[in-house]
């Protein structure tokens, strides 16, 4: 899959100019190329400074070269670091030097999926390095270095190995099928299989608050045309991203833009008011809008303070989906000379606000990071990925079947088969049983030098 055999070579700093720029090379031939690019044997785990050569014997440049004998380097191989000028040019020459002595250049992702490959790390760590990355907020940077750290993948191998207990419980009571099984030493299985759920609840859950750290959430604007809606994401991002104009109907198309609320990443998306349009485009706006509000995480709906319930909008807010979050907006409330306040009933929460001047945003921020979800706020997250939560969410449905079965009937061949499943699904999160399609689809998405 990998080539392992073969030395790689990459830039491995992002292109552009920097003071420091770095070649990475990785595999058998590694210590070699430095020795012909330096005219030194590289000496492990010392940073050297040294003239880096061409064939000829002129200099490409002076810089640092870094030795890491295997096993003890990032991949696993023999890894070489060459530090220098961080021009896009100088840094060009030098892996162009690299790649002559014998090297080739590595894939995106290559230098991790080696790493993975001979067990520095497992996929969820990988999974790890490149979320680290491209963590766009503190907090998703945070857990990414757990996940890396690898506390992740110990609450995996924890649910696993209890399973592995559990599993050798059910196949002894298969073998020997005239013992009594309440006769078996430790808890009776089905108390051990519902500790096992209750965990894996846990997990699923801190992993989901972790999908919405990694993924973000879609807050959508909605409401009748000349509310306030554009004013409103203007204020949440504090731009002017969106045209705001006394006269309705100004917002034709669905418009997005990210903010960052208590460590949450928010995409905000004003829509066109809902109302019976006056011309095509218009139509196309509000039909965007009630899309756009069907594919929300959370519905911002805004009126006009003091103005009666607009029924397209009430229609549109009854077609969501349950489990969309709505925050209910009433704006304007300098015209009125009301307060601003925030109070919660049953058709939500209610808050009361004026986009032009800025009273009770704060409310309507709060209001946002509550609906994150309180998990999405404590330390105990871990940034997951879709494909984890699909396949803990499988693992689940397994052992819910095989203990349904065991107490209906005892039926131990059903639960060791569902457990084995279970098992199964945890393997493919930490790469342990995944197969290389999948493999080569998460690593492709690295970027080169990774
Ligand atoms: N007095 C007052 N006017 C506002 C407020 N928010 C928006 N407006 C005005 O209402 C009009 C429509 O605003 P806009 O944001 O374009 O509304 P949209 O059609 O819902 O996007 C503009 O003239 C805004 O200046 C507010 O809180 N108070
Ligand atoms: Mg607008």
């Amino acid at each position: 899959m990998t080539g392992a055999g073969q030395t790689i070579a990459a830039i491995a700093t992002p292109g552009g100019r920097g003071g420091i720029g770095i070649v990475r090379v990785s595999g058998p031939d590694a210590p070699a190329i430095g020795r012909q690019l330096t005219g030194r044997v590289p000496r492990p785990r010392l940073a050297e400074y040294c003239c880096f050569r061409d064939g000829d014997g002129a200099a490409v440049d002076r810089g640092i070269m870094l030795y890491f004998p295997r096993p003890a380097s990032y991949t696993g191989e023999d890894v070489l670091e060459l530090h220098g000028h961080g021009g896009q040019v100088v840094m060009h020459m030098l892996l162009r030097r690299v790649l002559a002595l014998g090297a080739r250049p590595a894939r995106p992702g290559e230098f991790t999926e080696r790493a993975f490959v001979n067990g520095k790390i497992d996929l969820l760590q990988a999974e790890a390095v490149a979320d680290l990355i491209d963590s766009l907020s503190e907090r998703a940077a945070r857990s990414a270095l757990r996940s890396l750290d690898g506390a992740f993948s110990a609450r995996i191998a924890g649910l696993r190995d209890t399973l592995v207990r559990i599993r050798a419980l059910a196949e002894a009571v298969l073998d020997f099928p005239e013992e009594d099984v309440r006769a078996l030493p430790g808890p009776p299985v089905e108390q051990q299989l519902e500790a096992w759920l209750a965990e894996l609840d846990r997990v699923a859950a801190a992993a989901r608050a972790g999908s919405v750290l990694r993924e973000g959430l879609r807050v959508v604007v909605a409401g009748p045309p000349n509310v306030g809606k554009s004013s409103l994401l203007n204020l949440l991002t504090d731009s002017d991203r969106a045209i705001v104009h006394s006269e309705p109907g100004t917002t034709r198309d669905t418009l997005e833009e990210g903010i960052v609320v208590g460590g949450i990443r928010m995409q905000i998306v004003d829509t066109a008011g809902i109302r019976a349009a006056a011309d095509p485009v218009e139509e196309e706006g509000v039909r965007r809008a009630l899309r756009a509000m069907q594919g929300a995480d959370i519905v911002i709906a805004v009126s006009e303070y003091g103005t009666p319930e607009d029924e397209s909008v009430a229609d549109a807010l009854r077609s969501l989906p349950r489990g969309i979050n709505r925050v209910f907006v009433r704006n304007k409330i300098d015209l009125a000379g009301a307060a601003p306040g925030r109070k919660e009933d049953e058709a939500g929460l209610l808050i009361d606000l004026s986009a032009r001047t800025g009273a009770g945003v704060g409310l309507l921020v709060d209001a946002l990071r509550e609906a994150a979800g309180p998990g999405a706020s404590g330390e105990d997250i871990v940034l997951a990925r879709a494909r984890h939560i699909a396949e803990l969410a499988a693992a689940r449905a397994a052992v819910g079947a095989g203990l349904e079965g065991w107490r209906a009937n005892q039926a131990g061949e059903l639960l060791a088969e569902e457990l084995r499943l279970a098992q199964a699904s945890l393997g493919r999160i930490t790469g342990e049983f995944t197969p290389d399609d999948l493999l080569g689809e998460i690593f492709s998405r690295f970027c080169i030098g990774k």
